[in-house]
């Protein structure tokens, strides 16, 4: 399989500005060669260097296409092979008949992630790395893409290895102390406990950041909820800045749940629009507010919508209590209309929950609602922090957990060397599962046919 040379459109299906085919493999370039021609007759072909020339039907004897050709040798390219770019329109027509003419002289036609599988194949990237290339190219925000842009640097492996050699390590010191039992050489039980433990912490901070990488993949739920005809609906739609969700005048217009994605700057959130949360007697009104209930109580973060033309009543101050453990933002709408709320009254009832006036009809202060939004629902990353985004990760990591969870009990309970040993080894070929040092075809058949063909 490494033995045949490759050949890709890497760029998207469809009409774009530009395309460009990939070719990887030791007969890159003399397969190149068969399709390509130099405007001047004779030109030599320089590393790195792009060269403009036409594309040649060898079959019928005919030119079709103007191209720009890039030999990138090996061992520095993408790969670690020699690799040639080919670029030219972006016509799938002439993207297909250049893979089609490059096949029939002696590429092969590129599975689904094989550039990539070929860089860890060959040892540039790790499987860690792997699995960012692809995040970054589905990154559904720019945060996180930029997490994926790190590890892709290799900063989570750069950890992984590092938990790695320090386990190895201990592993040799407790070894020693089995083999020359004297007093010397012997590690003492409570500094092989401290390096478990610190082993313990940095994997479990890990295992934690899961769930904040998955809000940051699928986008932090923000539930829109409040009495009947408070505005909801019309604040999911000016937040949209689209006729989503119904409006009218008569309460309980909404009675299923609406969902949809917004970004602001860097994130992505899922707003949800709901029916009203108060009793009604109208089965569907009742099942929507059942299911509004439960998916406010499950979502990152509240809107709580309050209609601030109106006189407050014992029902608001009980749904602003009900919310009191979860993040809300207290916002009073209709403010384009005469106001016959205690706001203050009800501030000092929501403390130390924020708050905002807004018309969600007339626009007003939904710029700083955004803001609000963002600072106050969006997780703070510290710099040097690692995101786990993928399940397969977590799995392992906690695997690794257990068995120096399981270490640490046996020390503390005084087993002898030979027992806690043996439980703490399991971590190396865990660790090697992860970041893919240990092969399992069945998970890199998982990882790379998630790819793009062409990456
Ligand atoms: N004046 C004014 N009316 C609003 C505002 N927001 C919503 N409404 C009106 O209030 C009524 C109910 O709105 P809707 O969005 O369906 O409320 P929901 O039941 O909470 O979803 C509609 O007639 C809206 O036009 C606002 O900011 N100002
Ligand atoms: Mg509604």
């Amino acid at each position: 399989m490494l033995e045949d040379t490759i050949i890709a459109i890497s760029t998207p299906i469809g009409h774009g500005g530009l395309g460009i085919v990939r070719l990887s493999g030791k007969r890159s370039l003399s397969v190149a060669k068969r399709i390509f021609k130099p405007l001047k007759s004779g030109a030599k072909i320089l590393p790195r260097r792009p060269l403009l020339g036409n594309l040649y039907n060898y079959e019928q004897k005919e030119y079709f296409e103007e191209a720009l050709l890039t030999h990138f040798p090996k061992p520095h390219t993408y790969t670690r092979e020699d690799m040639v770019e080919i670029s030219c329109h972006g016509s799938p027509v002439i993207l297909e008949q250049l893979v089609r003419l490059g096949s029939k002289a002696g590429a092969r036609h590129a599975d689904p992630g094989e550039f990539t599988l070929r860089a860890y194949l060959r040892g540039r990237i790790d499987i860690l790395q792997a699995e960012a290339v692809n995040d970054i190219i589905h990154a559904t925000s720019y945060k996180q893409a930029t997490i994926s842009f790190k590890q892709l640097g290799g900063s989570l492996s750069k950890q992984m290895t590092s938990i790695r050699n320090k386990i190895i390590h201990l592993l040799s010191q407790i070894e020693a102390g089995i083999e020359f039992p004297e007093e010397r050489l012997r590690t003492s039980s409570q500094r092989i406990l401290k390096t478990v433990e610190s082993a313990m912490y940095s994997v479990n901070s890990l295992v934690e950041s899961y769930n904040l990488g998955k809000t940051l993949a699928e986008g932090i739920t923000l539930a829109i909820t409040g009495k009947a005809n408070v505005g909801k609906s019309t604040l999911f739609n000016s937040l949209l800045k689209k006729n989503r969700a119904i409006v009218t005048p008569h309460p309980g217009t909404t009675r299923d749940y609406l969902r949809e994605k917004i970004s602001l700057k860097d994130s992505i959130f899922t707003l949800i629009d709901m029916a009203g949360l108060e009793t009604s007697t109208h089965p569907v009104e009742k099942e929507g507010i059942k299911r509004g209930k439960k998916i406010a109580s499950q979502a990152d973060g509240v809107l709580l919508l309050l209609d601030a033309s109106r006189k407050e009543t014992s029902e608001d101050s009980v749904l602003i209590k009900k919310f009191k453990n979860k993040k809300i933002l207290l916002l009073f709408n209709k403010i384009d209309l005469p106001l016959k709320m205690n706001t203050e009254r009800v501030k000092k009832l929501a403390q130390p929950n924020p708050t905002l006036e807004i018309s969600a009809l007339k626009g007003t202060n939904l710029r700083k609602l955004k803001e609000k939004i963002y600072k106050l629902f969006v997780p703070t990353i510290e710099q040097d922090e690692e995101i786990i985004l993928h399940l397969r990760q977590k799995l392992i990591l906690e695997e690794i957990l257990d068995s120096l969870i399981e270490g640490q009990n046996l020390i503390k309970e005084g087993y002898p060397e030979e027992i806690y040993v043996e439980e703490i080894r399991k971590v190396i070929p865990l660790i090697g599962q992860l970041t893919g040092e240990i092969r399992a075809d069945d998970i890199i058949n998982d990882i790379f046919n998630r790819f793009c063909v062409g990456k």
